[in-house]
């Protein structure tokens, strides 16, 4: 048995996101977690501070190195996202993960035992393997392109009155958002057929505490962000 700390959609560097008031939480899991699990979107290209994707790669890197080096009987996992899966990224945690012995990722998911955990980013739509490389292929090339003060501002404003909260709650009620889950995980050989009981997704922005459905059970630690609930999802596998 193990025990495993999931945490999704910090999205780092974007400034609507609270992601720094959680940095004692992450500390404190990771002395007693023996996996540590960033399950997506932990990193925001799209609405980084810094003015190069080069820094925001430097500033990801280094926070993930010291929180290794620091703890290294915890393994820890970087499972990407949509505003995380960028191929300058995606060298630099190659590099990282040859460098320290305990730090892993995986731009997809990662199953253990019973218990799969992934993104949900599929949970857009009914969405297979391929499907989903293509919609993250759309992501590197344009969509995670950095968006000016201008369009910031905007955000800021539409965040402020809350917009994000109405949208993430209509775009994904839990009974759609699980299901088009299931059929991803069936298309990739991950379903409860295959032996999974457990899975621990992010992306809606929704949280989700065990809601069952098709033999398995969801949950979804929200996201740090005003208005909607975050937490670390403790798991044991
Ligand atoms: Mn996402």
């Amino acid at each position: 048995m193990k025990t495993v700390y999931v945490v999704s959609d910090l999205h780092m560097f974007c400034r609507r996101s609270q992601w720094e008031k959680h940095l004692d939480a992450i500390h404190e899991a990771a002395t007693v977690a023996d996996m540590f699990i960033f399950n997506g979107d932990t990193v925001d290209f799209k609405w980084s501070c810094f003015s190069t994707v080069s820094q925001t790669v430097l500033h990801a890197v280094r926070f993930f190195r010291e929180l290794a080096t620091k703890y290294p009987r915890c393994n820890f996992h970087v499972n990407l996202g949509n505003h995380d899966h960028v191929q300058p990224f995606i060298f630099a945690l190659d590099a990282l993960a040859r460098e320290v012995d305990n730090f892993s990722w995986h731009p997809y998911y990662l199953r253990i035992n019973n218990t799969i955990f992934l993104h949900g980013d599929v949970a857009n739509r009914k969405m297979s393997h391929h499907q989903l490389e293509r919609y993250r292929r759309r992501w590197d090339a344009y969509r995670n392109r950095r968006q000016g003060q201008i369009k910031n501002r905007v955000y800021d404003a539409a965040f402020r009155a809350g917009a994000h909260v109405a949208i993430s709650k209509l775009a994904f009620p839990h009974r759609r958002t699980v299901k088009r889950v299931v059929a991803y995980l069936e298309d990739i050989g991950h379903a409860s057929t295959h032996g999974v009981e457990q899975v621990y997704f992010g992306h809606t922005h929704v949280p989700i505490s065990g809601y069952q459905y098709g033999g398995v059970v969801f949950h979804n630690g929200g996201a740090p962000m005003e208005g909607i609930g975050f937490q670390l999802l403790k798991a044991v596998v």
